[in-house]
């Protein structure tokens, strides 16, 4: 139903075509690593469930959601990934960090994703408190790692229906 919020949590089957073949990177930021290995656990069952095998699953930590970026644009040139699942979680503190890591991640991510042609996905919390972050990394809102993973196998499908369109077409 259009306009209504949905929880993509509860997403458990995507149908991919040829999903053993398919290879998809992981990046995980190291700060806040409990919520964010919380939320790459998650992203990776998601993905096993819809028939990715794991061994191409291709996971790499980066040292901050601010690196997040800039590894994907990395990842994307220079393996053979079909989509790239960043995951971090920026907390507000004290200072102003809190506007310019979150909204330079969210900008560098969409900017990859439009260069590289290839679904990069914004698997980034940005909360107030700590304990938001958890209630969303396997707590009583989900786990958005599942949500990232199921926004990129989704952004997979939707290029392989627009390839199938394009090549009626030829
Ligand atoms: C510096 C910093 C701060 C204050 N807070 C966070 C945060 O809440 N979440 C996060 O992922 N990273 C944080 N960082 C680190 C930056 O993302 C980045 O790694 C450093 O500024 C180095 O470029």
């Amino acid at each position: 139903m259009p306009g209504k919020k949905k929880n993509l949590s509860a997403v458990r089957h995507i149908v991919l075509q040829e999903a053993e073949s398919l290879h998809i990177g992981i990046l995980v930021s190291q700060w806040n690593e409990e919520v964010t290995y919380a939320m790459r656990d998650a992203a990776v069952k998601t993905l096993m469930s819809s028939g990715i095998k794991k061994k191409n699953i291709l996971i790499q930590e980066v040292p901050g959601s601010f690196e997040l970026p800039a590894a994907a644009q990395m990842m994307a040139e220079l393996t053979d990934v079909s989509a790239v699942i960043c995951i971090g979680c920026v907390i507000q503190g004290e200072t102003r960090h809190f506007e310019f890591i979150s909204q330079a991640v969210a900008n560098g991510v969409m900017r990859v994703g439009l260069d590289q042609k290839i679904p990069v996905v914004f698997g980034v919390l940005t909360t107030d408190t700590y304990q938001q972050a958890r209630e969303r990394a396997g707590g009583k809102h989900g786990n958005k790692g599942v949500e990232a993973a199921a926004a990129a196998l989704k952004m997979i499908a939707l290029n392989d229906y627009f390839f199938g369109l394009f090549e009626q077409t030829l």
